[in-house]
């Protein structure tokens, strides 16, 4: 049984990383015990207040965030974190050598019906000097380690640090996260998609053009069905991709014209892009690299195109 500080030990992944790493997990572990008591812990409903991106904010996304931000401030490690639900960013030790950027309760629309929720962290450099928001305006590319942890069935942690990526499995009865997949492979074909169908009028011809082929199935220019899955949790659906491959997308919309794109980029794109590509995905906007995008905020939002390396880029074709 290998557990994940064994795991980072074996893999020379450097001390103060690794410390960072185990608080990250430790923070997993408090919200997955929390996200199993359901209504008998009282986090279940909605609260009074908007988050800065004026969604109504869920107990457990201010119960979770509120977590994060303790466990967070008692490690030296940490010069500033940035949340989904915090305004700005939030400055830690001045000697710390991370920047943390997480979404505490990724899928908040699935509390109240008991299905998947999760937490997904990314771990930047910090620099030396005082800590603003300009710190944090650094390229996926950047990352030091990117993980999200799935509360289903069971509790999940897929992550990466840039050797591959780890699959671990949370032991309910010692509380460790023990690696079940040491080298987590996408597959690269796949007969499944996973977008919110709902939104397909207010696409772009590109993405109208690309579904439009997969719904041909059998009988269009792809000749195969495709079967189409839609967790409305963004780790569940990723989850679903590296287990058993798939393209995720949530692309440019019209829906809301002053809100062209739905999902953050250092809290999940960026992250997930980099878990993707560690197992041989891609990960795109549809015209370029995820984690190349030189953010301008932390609350920047970007389309995002994901999974399976051949069917990301027959996607891509349709993008010219
Ligand atoms: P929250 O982070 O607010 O819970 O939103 C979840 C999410 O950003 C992402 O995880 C899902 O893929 C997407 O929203 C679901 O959006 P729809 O409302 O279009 O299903």
């Amino acid at each position: 049984m290998e557990t994940l500080h064994d795991l980072l030990a074996s893999r020379n992944v450097e001390p103060e990383l690794h410390q960072m790493l185990l608080t990250l997990a430790d923070c997993a572990t408090e919200i997955s015990a929390l996200v199993r008591g359901g209504a008998l812990a009282g986090v279940l409903g909605a609260t009074e207040s908007e988050n800065v991106q004026g969604e109504t904010q869920k107990k457990l996304d201010v119960i979770a965030n509120d977590l994060i931000k303790r466990k967070l401030a008692a490690q030296p490690l940490v010069k500033a974190l940035a949340s989904e639900e915090e305004d700005h960013v939030v400055a830690s030790h001045d000697s710390g050598r991370f920047l943390i950027s997480f979404d505490p309760l990724d899928g908040s629309s699935n509390i109240d019906i008991n299905s998947l929720v999760g937490t997904i962290f990314s771990v930047l450099p910090a620099q030396q000097g005082v800590v603003s928001e300009a710190a944090f305006m650094q390229p996926g590319e950047n990352q030091l380690a990117a993980c999200y942890m799935l509360y289903g069935p069971a509790t999940v942690m897929a992550l990466t640090t840039g050797q591959g990526t780890w699959m671990f499995t949370l032991d309910p009865t010692s509380d460790e996260f023990v690696l079940v997949n040491p080298a987590v492979k996408v597959p690269q074909q796949t007969a499944e998609f996973a977008i919110n169908m709902s939104n397909q009028r207010f696409w772009q011809p590109a993405m109208q053009g690309y579904i439009e082929e997969l719904l041909q199935g059998k009988a269009g220019t792809r000749g195969k069905d495709f079967n189409m899955r839609w967790i409305a949790a963004m780790v569940g659906d990723v989850h679903r991709v590296l287990s058993r491959g798939g393209i995720f997308a949530y692309p440019t919309d019209t829906k809301d014209p002053a809100k062209p794109f739905k999902l953050r980029l250092m809290y999940e794109a960026n992250p997930m892009a980099f878990l993707v590509e560690q197992s041989g995905g891609l990960a795109s906007t549809g015209y370029e690299r995820i984690m190349a995008i030189q953010p301008d905020h932390i609350h920047q939002r970007v389309a995002v195109i994901l999974g399976s390396r051949r069917e990301v880029e027959h996607c891509l074709q349709h993008h010219g």
